[in-house]
């Protein structure tokens, strides 16, 4: 007979999870008791918000849900952020909650929630444990839950009382993903359609990837001719440096990829939903019929047709379906000769494009310019919300597969412990994480975090002593009127220096790359985390775009 505590760290244990994210709490005690004594590795955050996105960024880069485990309301609640990126993003997660006593349920006790109505509108399963002996029935529901379909987060409350049961029951096995495919008749309508397309193009997104479907999705684009458009924040599902590479519809997108979508008579959204940001605040195609033809791979059939209606819905998987598409492709000798469009010329100009440059402090589009080509092609690039974002969106070249952790669900605060996850997962890697002065104060305590567990990544923060994203919108539509949007600044690098890390200030744009390696030579000699504080002045908005271009 073992507690109910050890018996979920038990099936934590054979679904190979690595390491949770967790801040403590009496509720769960019972579970805190199992982790002493486990290969699992424990995080020990600052705030539950650092927790949960932590456990999704795990999950991004794993495709198997990232655990993160908080103590009832005030932890529930501030954990409430990770779980909205998890769906959002379509992120396997698992948010452990420890709940108060099964019989004091409904009398607004010490820290109560609701769970079920607390969370119910942004994940996918909300569901409470009242039986020890159920844990690994629930448990898997919540993983299947988690990983199929569309992905996304799912909550499990654990009352105090029911985790110090004794049970004797058996951890349930390793559970695996289950994967939707395109069946053949499917495949042969989808060639059949990309036979007949003069211009088609595909555009890529979601979470159901890997190294190897990115490896298929070159193959596939190579023996079609088309291009590939990344969705926003998936740059790096599709190598940037290959010949079929067309850009990505972020936000501030070049103009002229809108041009050449619009243009394409065979549009393919594989694996995402162009959402609003990709679909440019959804006018990128006609909603809900597209004046030409679409294909939706999806592996959710409920996201397809949620919001276009299109001529080919396949719900599939999109690791299965370049896999099959791919095969059957190669087992054909078929001729795709399309009309030859610039969309790479596009591409580049849009990347090498002369931007003007700031009178005042550092120069973030050289910076930048000039550290892209210095990294190696394995480097993790983390970001969260701001214009700054836009910087490193644009300049990057992403090489190879998840390399970029950026959310689509514009939270702020997220590059700091997205960044954690990530060096943790890949020690041997380099990680930085990029952040504007409000975006790093959102998860900067998690800066501690990283100190305290020999994390070695290096953080970019790039002061413009306000929320310069809001200041633009103001300036956009209150011309003049600024108040609320100025940030009066910590001594960034003093906090890092007094958090057992180092930090390094950038006044220059020449010492941009020279900081960045003494910082990151730094990290790597001491396994600790560096700060390069980069002043940048408030003078540009976007790259090469001063307010008053606007
Ligand atoms: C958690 C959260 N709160 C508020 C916002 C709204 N918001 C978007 S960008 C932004 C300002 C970001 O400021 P900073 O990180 O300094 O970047 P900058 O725009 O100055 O480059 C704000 C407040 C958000 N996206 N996420
Ligand atoms: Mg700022």
């Amino acid at each position: 007979m073992i507690e109910a505590g050890t018996l979920i760290v038990k099936i934590l244990e054979n679904q190979k999870v690595e390491r949770i994210f967790c801040v403590p709490g009496e509720s769960y005690l019972s579970v805190m008791n199992g982790l002493q004594n486990t290969s699992i590795e424990t995080i020990l955050c600052k705030h539950e918000g650092g927790a949960s996105m932590m456990a999704e960024a795990d999950g991004k880069l794993s495709g198997r849900p990232g655990i993160a485990f908080v103590t009832r309301g005030p932890g529930a609640t501030n954990a409430a952020s990770g779980v909205h990126i998890a769906q959002q993003d379509s992120t396997p997660m698992i948010l452990f909650v420890g709940q108060i006593e099964k019989e004091m349920y409904g009398r607004d006790a010490f820290q109560e929630v609701n769970y079920q109505e607390f969370f119910g509108g942004m994940s996918k399963l909300v569901i409470e444990v009242q039986e020890a002996n159920r844990l690994s029935e629930i448990i898997s529901r919540a993983y299947h839950t988690a990983m199929s379909g569309r992905p996304g987060p799912v909550v499990i409350a654990l009352p105090e009382n029911m985790l110090t049961e004794k049970v004797d029951e058996k951890p349930v096995d390793f559970i695996k993903k289950i994967n939707s495919g395109p069946s053949s008749k499917d495949l042969a309508l989808y060639i059949e359609e990309m036979k007949k397309a003069q211009n088609p193009i595909i555009i890529v997104g979601g979470s159901v990837w890997s190294e190897e479907s990115s490896k298929n999705l070159e193959k596939i684009s190579e023996i079609l001719n088309v291009p590939i458009y990344t969705s926003h924040r998936r740059q790096s599902f599709f190598d940037n440096f290959h010949k079929n590479y067309a850009g990505d519809l972020g936000l501030a997108v070049n103009p002229e990829i809108i041009k050449n979508i619009k243009k394409s008579d065979f549009i393919t959204i594989l694996g995402g939903r162009l959402s609003e940001n990709p679909s440019q605040a959804f006018t990128l195609l006609n909603i809900p019929e597209h004046n030409t033809k679409l294909a939706h791979i999806h592996p959710s059939p409920e996201e397809i047709g949620k919001i276009y209606k299109p001529e080919i819905g396949i719900a599939s998987s999109p690791i299965v379906f370049v896999e099959s598409l791919r095969i059957t492709l190669e087992s054909f000798d078929l001729n795709f000769k399309k009309e030859s469009s610039n969309f790479r010329e596009i591409y580049n100009d849009w990347i090498n494009m002369n931007l003007n440059a700031p009178n005042n402090g550092v120069d973030l589009t050289q910076g930048i310019r000039e550290l892209k080509d210095k990294l190696d092609d394995d480097t993790i690039i983390t970001n969260g919300a701001g214009n700054y974002a836009v910087w490193v969106h644009r300049l990057f070249r992403f090489k190879k597969y998840n390399t970029q952790l950026a959310p689509i669900s514009g939270s702020m605060g997220y590059g700091m412990p997205a960044g954690i996850a990530a060096k943790l997962k890949h020690k041997n890697r380099e990680v930085v994480v990029f952040a504007g002065d409000g975006c790093f104060q959102m998860t900067s305590n998690e800066f501690a975090t990283a100190v305290q567990f020999n994390i070695g990544i290096i953080v970019i923060v790039v002061d413009n002593e306000m929320y310069g994203t809001i200041r633009m919108h103001q300036h956009k539509n209150y011309k003049g009127k600024y108040k609320h949007t100025g940030l009066v600044n910590p001594d960034f690098v003093q906090l890092a220096n007094s958090m057992g890390g180092k930090g390094f200030s950038v006044h220059k744009t020449e010492d941009f790359v020279k900081s960045f390696f003494k910082a990151s030579e730094w990290s790597k000699k001491y396994s600790l985390p560096t700060l390069l504080h980069v002043k940048t002045g408030s003078e540009m908005v976007l790259p090469g775009k001063r307010f008053d271009q606007l």
